[in-house]
């Protein structure tokens, strides 16, 4: 069985094409990707990590308000009893902020890893593999197989 992730753009934020690139990518790296698009609230990471028993939830944010819309999410994520590894990515702050400065409040919030907007797909994918333990021939091989 393919290891399920869960993406999607968080609170208001309606930028779309990052996703896109990162649904595709992931697909065929060989995950099975729920994709909630765009404008996707906290409970509805929770609720289709729940119902997919997902591995892993990735939150994409570009418009600069992601603290104001993460604020609270990891404990929803405890409150519903579910063990995902968390990642968050995109634009992640209003203007040029130091970007460790935004990777430690993002961590501070429970996120397992925080990726600025240079980060591609690839590096998801690759901190993915390695976080939840998968070997690369078993995730090409699904990715051959289906
Ligand atoms: C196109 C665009 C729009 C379009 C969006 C159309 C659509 N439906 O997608 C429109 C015109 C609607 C728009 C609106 C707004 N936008 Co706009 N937009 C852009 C723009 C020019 C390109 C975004 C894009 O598509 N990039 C291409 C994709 C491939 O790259 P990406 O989105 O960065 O995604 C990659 C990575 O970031 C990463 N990634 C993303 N998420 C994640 C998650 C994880 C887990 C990982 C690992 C990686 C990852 O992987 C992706 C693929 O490589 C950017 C500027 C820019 N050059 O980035 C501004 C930009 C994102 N927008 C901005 C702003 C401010 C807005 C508005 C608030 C403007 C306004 N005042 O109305 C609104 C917000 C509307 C809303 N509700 O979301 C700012 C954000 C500023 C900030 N964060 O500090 C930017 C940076 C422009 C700027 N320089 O000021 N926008």
């Amino acid at each position: 069985m393919a290891t399920t992730v869960i993406l999607g753009v968080i609170g208001s934020d309606a930028h779309v094409v990052g996703i896109t690139i990162l649904e595709r990518a992931l697909e065929t790296a060989g995950f099975d990707v729920v994709n909630l698009g765009v404008q996707t609230s906290q409970e509805g990471f929770v609720e289709a990590a729940d119902a997919h028993d997902a591995e892993a939830v990735l939150v994409s944010s570009l418009y600069g308000h992601a603290e104001q819309d993460c604020r609270g999410f990891h404990r929803k994520i405890t409150a519903a009893g579910l063990d995902v590894t968390t990642y968050i990515g995109g634009n992640l702050s209003v203007g040029q902020n130091d970007f460790e400065e935004t990777r430690e409040t993002f961590r501070e919030m429970g996120f397992d890893r925080v990726f600025d907007s240079e980060a591609g797909p690839e590096a998801a994918i690759t901190a993915l593999k390695r976080d939840l333990g998968m070997r690369e021939a078993e995730a090409e091989r699904t990715a051959i197989s289906t």
